[in-house]
């Protein structure tokens, strides 16, 4: 595809996304501290420390003669979708009235990127509670990851991501801690990234101070003031792009004396991909700044992909008190969350410290989260969903399934009914 060699791309690319680096030195004038070297990242309570051992870039470029992303010829595979972008050259920026270059794409080549088998972070990946010790300095690390991976059947997406998964893992600390956070952009990135983390006090939420360019990294430090569940995501311009390809995830951070006790903990992202396919299009699809502009996203998802809650569901046992973490990447749309066949028993509303009983459904703002905490009665499959419900046919539903023995003095109907199907 294309004259071009992909040196020449590549340089082209990074001519482009210097300028946004320079962009974003100009708007973030404060860098608050780097910190560069650091030599020995130790660990503090296994999950927080992710992606230290450089784990899972996947396989180099490997696509299989047989791959449906790949043309007729062998070649560099645009393939079906094909949504190519126009040969030879980028596009052209949308028009922005925003702080940063407006959305557009570059061209790809599909061979060069790193391609993950499942893009979708595992619900069931929640790091243990962290109250009951003092606070203390806890040394995180995240990397940036541009990839290829399904986004539905037979439909592939160039997902941007922290550590190749969507969302990026869950963070979790206490109130008091001090976080000192890396991020580090893997070698084989097309762009710049940062991030930005709600729980932080001080400017861009330590996006000025992460600014990094593929192969680089750098360290700020954040004392977590408040306790709550918090959004972090990549702040590098375009903003929206860099959210809604992939770039989110939830740092919890537990108060004094901790969360109430329950059974079992998940995570469960929300999340926005526009695609320049129409719904179900086959093939590798590349990403529709237009659409996204427009907020009409193609697929609203659960843990980056259709399907991603329903292939690995939630599990729990009858009886057992389920807390869901749930947030909401956007980047435009706010999830009216529900379980079928349940009812929240207790909602920290917003993810703050209020605390609503008896909830049916809960609004999870764009970049914001919600805790919902609820007891498991009966035995069957619950369907977790946005409950704008045209979003159903859009990817945006899990499933939790619930085993045990019946009870039918709580319900009599045949087992699984509960999950609206
Ligand atoms: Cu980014």
């Amino acid at each position: 595809m294309g004259e071009l060699p992909a040196p020449l791309k590549f340089a082209i690319v990074f001519v482009l996304v210097s300028f946004a680096a320079m962009a974003i030195e100009g708007l973030y004038l404060v860098n608050l501290n780097s910190k560069p070297s650091m030599a020995v990242m130790h660990h503090h309570g296994g999950p927080l420390i992710v992606g230290a051992g450089g784990h899972a870039h996947a396989e180099e470029g490997n696509m299989h003669e047989d791959d449906p992303r790949m043309d007729a010829s062998g070649g560099h595979a645009m393939a079906e979708g094909g949504h190519a972008p126009e040969e030879g050259h980028a596009h052209a920026a949308l028009t922005s009235f925003g702080p940063g270059e407006g959305p557009h794409v570059h061209e790809l080549d599909l061979a060069e990127l790193n391609h993950v088998d499942d893009i979708a972070a595992d619900a069931a990946a929640v790091p243990p509670s962290s109250w009951k010790r003092g606070p203390e300095v806890v040394k995180v690390l995240l990397e940036a990851r541009e990839v290829v991976s399904e986004l539905a059947p037979n439909i592939t997406y160039y997902y941007w991501t922290y550590n190749g998964t969507v969302p990026g893992p869950m963070i979790r600390v206490r109130e008091g801690d001090t976080v000192e956070l890396t991020l580090r952009n893997h070698e084989s990135s097309l762009h710049n990234h940062s991030i930005d983390l709600h729980a932080v006090n001080g400017p861009g939420g330590g996006s000025g101070a992460t600014q990094v360019a593929p192969g680089e990294q750098k360290t700020f430090t954040f004392k977590a003031l408040n306790p709550g569940a918090y959004v972090y995501h990549c702040a590098t311009h375009n903003i929206p792009t860099h959210m809604t390809n992939g770039m989110y995830g939830l740092i919890v951070v537990e108060p004094e004396g901790g969360l109430p006790a329950v059974d079992r903990e998940f995570y469960v992202m929300q999340g926005e991909v526009y695609t320049a396919g129409a719904i179900g299009e086959q093939g590798f699809q590349m990403f529709s700044g237009e659409k996204m502009q427009q907020e009409m996203p193609d697929y609203v998802v659960w843990n980056g992909r259709v399907n991603a809650l329903v292939d690995r569901p939630l599990r729990a046992r009858v009886g057992e008190t389920v807390r869901l973490f749930v947030g909401n990447g956007g980047v435009a749309k706010i999830s009216s969350f529900h379980v079928i066949g349940e009812i929240f028993d207790r909602v920290f509303h917003e993810a703050g410290r209020l605390v609503n009983r008896d909830v049916q459904t809960t609004l999870v703002p764009a970049g914001g989260a919600t805790i919902t905490d609820f007891k498991v009665n009966v035995p069957g499959a619950y369907v977790l969903v946005d409950h704008s419900l045209a979003r159903l046919d859009k990817g945006a539903w899990g499933v939790l399934v619930v085993e045990g023995e019946a009870q039918p003095e709580i319900y009599s109907g045949a087992p699984g009914a509960g999950s609206g199907h």
